[in-house]
């Protein structure tokens, strides 16, 4: 059996974080929780970690996009979160950017982390970012560092 499993420390590994802008003040949380993260559990150095802020979440797609073609970094950690309001909005910025997200992941051969709150209200995003429910910005930030080595043994075997 050829088994391919990967670790999570990643000294040499270039990591960007895109954060949206919009309700800052949880997104601001989920980006301590994956930094965090990454230096601690990952290894990765400060100075090999890049953080680029947009307005909302819709706007993160084409920015890891244009990240992942400089081929610079070795994972992209896309962080925000989606209230659900009064109207279908919400859908529509939600469904956009997880699947923007992925296609980019998929079309460029770069992992994507998804670390988006969808939830239905402030309180259930305040449980996910650091919290009740631990830290989406942290889980994803273990996801990205989880990829890159699978994709590194990948390469190797
Ligand atoms: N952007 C978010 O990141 N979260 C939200 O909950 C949200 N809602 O609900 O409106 C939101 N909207 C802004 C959107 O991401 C764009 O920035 C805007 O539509 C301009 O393109």
């Amino acid at each position: 059996m050829n088994l391919i499993e990967a670790t999570i420390v990643a000294p040499d590994a270039h990591i960007a974080l895109v954060v949206a802008r919009f309700n800052h003040f949880i997104n601001k949380c989920l980006l301590s929780g994956a930094i965090d993260t990454l230096k601690r559990m990952g290894h990765i150095q400060d100075e090999h970690i890049t953080v680029v802020w947009v307005p909302g979440a819709y706007e993160l797609p084409l920015i890891v996009k244009v990240l992942a073609k400089t081929k610079k970094y070795d994972a992209i950690i896309a962080l925000g979160t989606v209230i659900q309001g009064d109207t279908p909005h919400f859908e529509f910025v939600a469904s956009a950017t997880s699947s923007g997200l992925m296609n980019i992941m998929t079309h460029t051969d770069i992992p994507v982390s998804f670390g988006i709150l969808t939830t239905q209200n402030i309180e259930q995003a305040i449980e996910r970012a650091g919290t009740k429910k631990g830290n989406k910005g942290a889980e994803a930030a273990l996801t990205a560092l989880e990829m890159i080595n699978i994709l590194k043994n990948i390469t190797v075997s």
